[in-house]
């Protein structure tokens, strides 16, 4: 099955109104036959939405409102002009002590209220040595994925990976995503995350069952993002 490439980037904690013109330059680069998102930080949203890219947030909380200090509903998110949602990122799943089945609230309460699920999975270094890596991103999968595929994507991300420089090999990459694909089916986008820069995004983006990249620290400039499009 042919899927259209996606590149989203995760600002994670960076960013201000004064980068966003980099959305916009951006936009302008992007050729038709790629989809592109942008994942700034919740205050960023509403003034990067409006800017020619697809703005997405990093989390949401599964409940639609409540005394839940800190926390933002999936429509506040539409409100703000965000189309996606990040959930289960392993930064939240340490952090902040998420589950597999608090990441499956998080994506089902995404969907319901419109917004495109992005389901974060991948293994520590420990577990990939023990060779559970597949295993540990199957489990990951059976407890993290919403019933309802449509528009899902799933993006794998070896904790290893992450802001390290580190990536795996791309038969690595090969066999978790085939895995991955195992299990979701021939219609979900499945990301490659994890050090993803301008000069490993064509090799990572020409492996069997890579439909895109989740790209945190080379998505804060357009001049870093833009070559990971262009090898899209
Ligand atoms: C993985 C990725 C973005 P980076 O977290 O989700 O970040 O590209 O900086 O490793």
């Amino acid at each position: 099955m042919n899927i259209r490439k996606l590149i989203a980037g995760n600002w994670k904690m960076n960013g201000t109104v004064a980068v966003l013109s980099e959305i916009e330059t951006i936009a302008a680069g992007t050729p038709d036959s790629v989809d592109v998102a942008i994942c700034p930080p919740f205050t960023l949203i509403a003034p990067a939405s409006g800017r020619g890219v697809p703005i997405g947030a990093q989390d949401c909380h599964s409940a639609s409102t409540g005394a839940h200090t800190g926390c933002v509903s999936v429509a506040m998110l539409k409100e703000a002009g965000a189309t996606l949602c990040i959930v289960g990122h392993s930064e939240r799943r340490a952090d902040n002590f998420e589950t597999d089945s608090d990441v499956r609230a998080k994506a089902e309460a995404a969907q319901a209220g419109g917004l495109i699920a992005i389901v974060c999975v991948g293994e520590t270094l420990k577990q990939r040595d023990a060779g559970e890596a597949i295993s540990v991103v199957q489990g990951q999968l059976a407890g993290s994925l919403p019933e309802n595929r449509d528009g899902l994507v799933v993006a794998y991300e070896p904790v290893w990976a992450i802001g390290t420089g580190r990536t795996p090999t791309t038969g690595d990459v090969a066999d978790m995503h085939a895995a991955i694909r195992a299990v979701v089916g021939p219609a979900v986008r499945i990301l490659y995350g994890g050090s993803v820069k301008p000069s490993n995004a064509a090799e990572l983006l020409a492996v069997p069952n890579v439909d895109g990249a989740l790209v945190g620290g080379a998505s804060l400039t357009a001049a870093d993002f833009l070559p990971i499009v262009a090898a899209a």
